[in-house]
């Protein structure tokens, strides 16, 4: 199965890594309406003391939903807020749809008339629809034109002091009746049909998307994308749409995750918390334990639902929702190790246990748990009023993460699980690389490496570079190897490409 993975990613292309801040909690909601909204958030993460990099503008920071533009009269003035919330470590990834507003003098539309870039009906006329602007119409993400075109308005963004992009809506989804299937898009240098190109119309935008913010700042682009195709996750992460509050939905997380990751999608999550309806606590708190493990991690939900920030319940749930995105925080040298090893391999970071087990039928069929690169296996509570989780371990002997209490693999258990207890479990030899928890990545510079050595013999890879740009693919960085050997761990540094840490600490782990 890793064959597999690796040969179709190696021809639809893999996941690159991401700037390291893309790793830790992400906060959204259709709902924050105002830059006085926005500015209570923010403030309760670090009132609180729970650990957020990033805010996502959904709708509303637009001017009547007009694509590249800020709504003054309830954000101020542009880009102020952006630099206010930066002081705070926060970065802002504001939405982005396909549809510009039909309305003469408005630059987008002015500018994409002129040039022709928006599809077209069979009889030459500008093909339009609705989507939240009112009328609007469709940029031709096939035409490389447009694409550069397209690329080119990130600067806005970028300039503003937005640090990624969203983009929504780009299946392409419309309002009024769907695109009839002979309006006129261009495949390239060819005139084609939206019948043809339906499907590849997000992987057209974002694709324009990451090359646009690319030339716009230098750094890793970070787009996030709802409508894909085979090879998207070249240029997006992508999350699972609206999905609800609802159990049913926590427990498809897994498989589609576990999925996603097999279709060289390996930067992907679901909305915490689910997207439409209520959420309750218990779910909140279930859905944060698999967040922390997701490798996209964004607690999102719209207007008119229950707020579900970490703090909108009690006292228990927030301490729950602190634990796991603490616990994210000390973990992400581990997930960023996973990205730089993906993008050379093709294997996801969140993976389903029959991908290094295929030859054992109980792992064949298993949605309730999975794995974080090799050493990692989570067993989340997927069903309510549940304490207790019936595990599999696959062969080999395995380390309770928080007990250190060992289990023979090759069998099932019965593990307690608490509503604060998502069971974690690492493999025998293994060493996962921690630091100490900021409130953001960045706040203070990561200079100490925390290796968690488990019982058993074994070799890891560690991989350090600047968390944001390209340099590290000129050589910028630094590789670790670890050997642990009967009891004793010896470090090589077999790449010396960037800063040292000032201390490598070992903990050993197991009973
Ligand atoms: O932009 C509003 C929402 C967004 O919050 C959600 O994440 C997207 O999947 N968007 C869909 C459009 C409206 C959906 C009802």
């Amino acid at each position: 199965m890793p064959e597999v993975v690796s040969n179709y990613t190696y021809l639809t292309g893999r996941t690159p890594l991401p700037q390291l801040w893309t790793l830790g909690y992400h906060q959204s909601r259709w709902g924050y309406e105002n830059a006085r909204d926005v500015r209570e958030v923010a403030g309760k993460f670090r009132s609180l003391k729970v650990p957020c990099d990033t805010i996502h503008f959904d709708l509303d920071y637009m001017d009547g939903y007009r694509v590249f533009t800020w709504n003054e009269a309830d954000f101020g003035t542009p880009g102020g807020l952006l630099e206010e919330l930066a002081e705070d470590g926060f970065k802002v990834v504001p939405i982005i749809d396909p549809g510009v507003k039909r309305e003469p003098g408005y630059d987008m539309y002015d500018e994409g008339v002129k040039e022709g870039y928006f599809a077209k009906s069979p009889d030459g006329e500008i093909y339009v629809n609705v989507v939240w602007p009112g009328e609007a119409v469709y940029p031709d993400f096939g035409s490389p034109d447009v694409r550069a075109w397209w690329g080119g308005r990130q600067k806005y963004l970028t300039d503003l002091g937005f640090k990624g992009v969203w983009n929504d809506m780009n299946e392409p989804a419309s309002f009024r009746g769907e695109l009839p299937d002979d309006i006129v898009f261009t495949d390239e240098e060819r005139p084609s049909s939206h019948a043809a190109m339906h499907n590849c119309y997000g992987h057209l935008m974002a694709k324009a998307t990451y090359e646009g913010m690319k030339r716009a700042d230098g750094k890793r682009p970070f787009v996030i994308t709802r409508a894909c195709y085979a090879g998207t996750q070249k240029y997006s992460t992508v999350w699972t749409g609206d999905n609800q509050s609802l159990w049913a939905h926590l427990g498809m997380a897994v498989p589609q995750l576990c999925n996603l990751g097999l279709s060289g999608f390996s930067f992907a999550g679901t909305d915490v918390g689910g997207f439409g309806a209520d959420t309750t606590p218990e779910l909140l708190c279930r859905w944060v334990q698999v967040g922390a493990f997701s490798p996209l991690f964004r607690n999102h939900s719209p207007k008119n639902t229950k707020r579900q920030e970490p703090w909108q319940f009690d006292e228990e749930t927030l301490a729950i929702n602190r634990k796991y995105i603490e616990l994210r925080y000390r973990l992400l040298p581990y997930f960023y190790d996973l990205f730089f090893e993906g993008e050379k391999t093709g294997y996801p970071v969140l993976r389903p246990l029959v991908f290094h087990y295929e030859n054992d039928p109980e792992t064949w069929n298993q949605n309730g748990e999975f794995l974080v690169g090799e050493n990692l296996l989570v067993a989340p509570v997927l069903e309510q009023g549940a304490t207790k989780k019936p595990v599999y371990l696959p062969q080999g002997t395995w380390y309770d993460f928080f007990t250190g209490k060992a289990y023979a693999g090759g069998q099932y258990y019965l593990v307690d699980a608490p509503l604060d207890v998502c069971p974690l479990f690492a493999k025998e030899g293994s060493m996962i690389p921690t630091y100490e928890v900021m409130q953001y990545v960045g706040e203070r510079p990561y200079d100490t490496l925390k290796m968690l050595v488990f019982p058993g013999d074994g070799r890891y890879v560690h991989y350090r570079d600047n968390g944001v740009d390209f340099a590290y693919r000129s050589g910028a960085f630094h590789r670790y190897v670890f050997t642990a050997n009967g009891g004793s761990v010896n470090v090589e540094i077999d790449r010396d490409g960037y800063e040292k840490y000032e201390k490598i600490e070992y903990i050993m782990m197991g009973a």
